[in-house]
């Protein structure tokens, strides 16, 4: 029988969630995003319930689980945080008018005492580097990856790596 990892996906409004696990998926990735009333940072819509994608690494079967950036939807992110094995926490290397917020949600997802890496979404106009993110997030021993999610070769690159450390802890 396969060995399986599951992952949930955290991670502030438009850190690029979906997209992970859209440009992961090796079957048909379950996207539930829905239009913004107020479209907000040249996004129209957003996750308001789950993503879901499934990827194959080594012999591990890793079921991803994509979850709302939106507060209003936090008991879904609870309740998939909770519930996975493990969780990557994604956070936009443009975006510091966010990372208030992403402090708060980071130290909400600490709460789930579940292994976890910090996933820098490297972008064109970044500002933020993954050694200023470790000293914001104030992480010690949780591994920090800094990757393209809209790369899909350098993402797959990097979620090996990925895999390999957490499911080490399992496995
Ligand atoms: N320009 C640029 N855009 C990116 C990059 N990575 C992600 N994006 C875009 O950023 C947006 C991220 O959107 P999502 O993946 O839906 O983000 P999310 O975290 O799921 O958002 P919510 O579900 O609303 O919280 C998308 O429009 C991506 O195309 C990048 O490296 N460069
Ligand atoms: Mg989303």
């Amino acid at each position: 029988m396969s060995k399986r990892l599951r992952i949930a996906i955290l991670g502030p409004f438009n850190s690029g969630k979906t997209t992970f696990v859209r440009n992961l998926s090796d079957v048909k990735p379950i996207i539930t995003d829905q239009p913004l009333s107020m479209p907000a940072k040249g996004k129209k819509t957003t996750t308001v319930a789950l993503d879901y994608g499934r990827k194959k690494i080594g012999g591990i079967i890793v079921h991803l689980y994509g979850t709302p950036g939106k507060e209003r939807f936090n008991f879904i992110r609870e309740y998939f945080a909770k519930n996975s094995d493990a969780l990557i926490f994604i956070v936009r290397d443009d975006d510091v008018q966010e990372l208030e917020n992403t402090i708060k949600i980071y130290k909400e997802a600490l709460k789930y005492k579940k292994p976890h890496v910090i996933l820098v979404n490297r972008t064109e106009r970044g500002q933020i580097t993954p050694e200023q993110l470790k000293l914001k997030l104030n992480l010690k021993d949780v591994p920090i990856y800094l990757t393209s999610i809209v790369n899909k070769e350098e993402l797959e690159a990097t979620f090996n790596k990925i895999v390999y450390t957490l499911s080490s802890q399992f496995y």
